[in-house]
């Protein structure tokens, strides 16, 4: 079993847990367990056979059993005991909005529905509406739910959709009346690369007007909600937006709540707990003074204010998954995130020359505009004919228009010479050494054959990184989001080998990319991989992507003295010199 199989297996278990009726933590501890699994940057087979199961994040003893069993044996025998008592069909129907295990467990109890498609049948035949607690109007919502389930699947919006949609919707609610402030919140404030429902908050006293702007936009397809304080609509493209209006005195501790994540907030509260507070989406409060309407409530206006009362430095959304950053940050050692204002350079950027759609100079010009001291200029090499990839003797041509521009743009900025070379199918790199020597920067890819079989396509990875001429891979693994995996590839050892060849390994900001993943860069930290975060820009337009990238980055806990193209060029400079050594 790979890694996606055992994390499906260990979420079936934890909703089928949850429709029985088990206690929550126990639910908790499948998901978490399933969604770690989900995440990890390294083939769980080899986890278990170095005998490291224990230190995924959220597997303890029992759970590394039973992982070790399904490794061995391809079955859970727990996971067949519980779909006797629950049929695993019903999983799929907590899928629908507005189901919960509970409604599930019911419908399955008393009328022996055990799928979604008999569910349907059931709820447009009136069979529902007798139901405890339901009646014809839930009846008619389940419907079109499970109408609007068909419609989208339960796709999550991959973040570069999601990011700017929202970014619009709340450009459009700042100028109302009344308006303080607004902000994104949920997994799109955390930069999570998909998104299930895009979360914005608004800091008003007089909530209905915005209410109504929100729900009425011309880009709603339905209100799903429309209340005092909290409004839910689905846009034409399928994606949910929630809502939420709030008085500016609660911001600190409402923007936390909703933030997320759950998990994070979960220790949130823990802490305060033990403070003798307990926290919620409006305030903290004594525990002990009974919460009447005058206890003393203590208001957050800001994040940072929520922190300090728990005696917590400032984390940033990015890190806030409960993946170790909350006892890092009672032991003062939250790592020195890298931030966008330190990054100074971009390595990889396509030019007219290949498929970009500007020139040298006018990337240059963009990249100094945006703050940056130097670039690389990385066209697609030969062998890639579809983007009118170089040959040699027009790369020496292009060395001509660089210095060219390098005397227009004077001493304050630099550009490079460099290639983003394609590493053939049959592992071979597209141009010799010679003319690699001759450059300032070379970039690997793997752009072709990327579904070779494991071995092959490893061999292509390890042969460019054992290259001394190749500085950096691009884009290692080759995804696109949101359904083209990328390559097979062993992620420890590609990760392993570029700290032992000193190749520095990308995090492409493309939101379709962001590849390196968030994980794998966690793994790359610990493992002390040098880093870059690039737009891939073919268009001055896409160095807008950047902060993607960063976001990424911060996910995967990188600092800026591992992000290479933070450092001034001279630093650079004299790495790659003693590396080519
Ligand atoms: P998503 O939408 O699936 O990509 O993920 P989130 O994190 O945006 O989740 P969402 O939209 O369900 O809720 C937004 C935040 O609100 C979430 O990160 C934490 C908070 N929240 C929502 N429901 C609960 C809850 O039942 N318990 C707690 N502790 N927090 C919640
Ligand atoms: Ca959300
Ligand atoms: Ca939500
Ligand atoms: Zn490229």
């Amino acid at each position: 079993m790979n890694n996606r199989e055992v994390a499906k297996i260990f979420a079936d278990v934890a909703n089928m847990l949850a429709i029985r009726g088990d206690i929550i933590h126990r639910v908790l501890s499948y998901r978490r367990a399933s969604e770690a699994i989900q995440e990890l940057g390294r083939d769980i087979n080899q986890v278990y056979e170095v005998g490291e199961l224990t230190d995924i994040p959220g597997i303890g003893k029992t759970l590394a059993e039973k992982i070790e069993e399904m490794l061995t044996t391809g079955k859970l025998a727990f996971y067949d005991k519980l779909a006797q008592e629950i049929p695993p069909s019903l999983v799929e129907m907590l899928k629908v909005d507005g189901l919960g295990p509970k409604r599930v467990k019911q419908v399955y109890e008393t009328l022996g529905i055990t799928t979604l498609a008999e569910l349907d049948t059931a709820a447009k035949a009136g069979k529902l509406r007798e139901l405890p607690k339901m009646g014809a109007k839930s009846e008619a919502k389940l419907v079109k739910a499970i109408e609007a389930l068909a419609r989208h699947g339960d796709d999550r919006t991959p973040i570069g959709e999601a990011w700017p949609l929202a970014q619009q919707i709340l450009a459009e609610l700042e100028p109302l009346p009344g308006v303080v402030k607004t902000a994104v919140a949920g997994s799109l404030r955390r930069m999570k690369e998909s998104i299930g429902d895009v979360d914005l908050l608004v800091a008003a006293d007089d909530a209905a007007p915005i209410m109504d702007y929100f729900v009425n936009m011309p880009r709603v397809e339905s209100i799903s909600g429309h209340g005092p304080t909290k409004s839910s609509v689905v846009l034409l493209n399928g994606m949910q937006v929630d809502l939420r209006v709030l008085p500016i005195e609660r911001w600190g501790t409402l923007l936390s709540y909703f933030t997320g994540s759950k998990d994070h907030n979960v220790r949130l509260r823990e802490l305060a707990l033990k403070q003798g507070l307990s926290l919620n989406e409006h305030a903290f409060t004594p525990t002990n003074d009974g919460g009447g309407a005058d206890s003393a409530e203590i208001l957050c206006d800001s994040e940072e204010k929520l922190y300090q009362v728990l005696n917590l430095p400032y984390i940033l959304p990015t890190l806030r998954e409960d993946r170790g950053e909350i006892e890092a940050a009672l032991n003062g050692q939250l790592p020195q995130l890298i931030q966008i204002e330190q990054i100074v350079s971009d390595l990889h950027m396509h030019t007219t020359w290949s498929d970009g759609k500007m020139t040298v100079l006018e990337m240059a010009q963009a990249a100094q505009a945006r703050g940056m001291q130097y670039i690389v200029i990385t066209d697609h090499s030969q062998s890639l004919g579809i983007a009118n990839g170089l040959t040699p003797a027009r790369l020496w041509q292009q060395a001509e228009e660089i210095a060219a521009a390098n005397e227009q743009m004077g001493p304050e900025f630099r550009i490079l010479h460099g290639t983003e070379m394609e590493i053939k199918a049959d592992g071979s790199l597209d141009f010799e050494d010679e003319v690699l020597a001759r450059l300032d920067f070379v970039i690997a890819s793997l752009h072709v054959s990327l579904n070779q079989p494991h071995e092959q396509v490893m061999k292509r990875i390890m042969n460019a990184m054992h290259n001394p001429h190749v500085d950096m891979i691009a884009h290692p693994t080759g995804r696109l989001l949101p359904d083209r995996p990328g390559a097979d590839l062993d992620m420890e050892t590609v990760l392993q080998t570029a700290v032992s060849t000193q190749t520095i390994l990308e995090i492409n900001a493309n939101p379709r990319r962001l590849d390196l993943r968030d994980s794998h860069v966690r793994r790359a930290m610990e493992l002390g991989v040098l880093l870059s975060i690039n737009c891939d820009a073919h268009h001055v337009e896409q160095f807008d992507l950047l902060h993607y990238g960063v976001a990424t980055a911060q996910r995967g806990w990188a600092t800026g003295e591992m992000v290479v193209n933070s450092w001034p060029l001279a630093k650079l400079l004299t790495f790659l010199e003693e590396k080519g050594r």
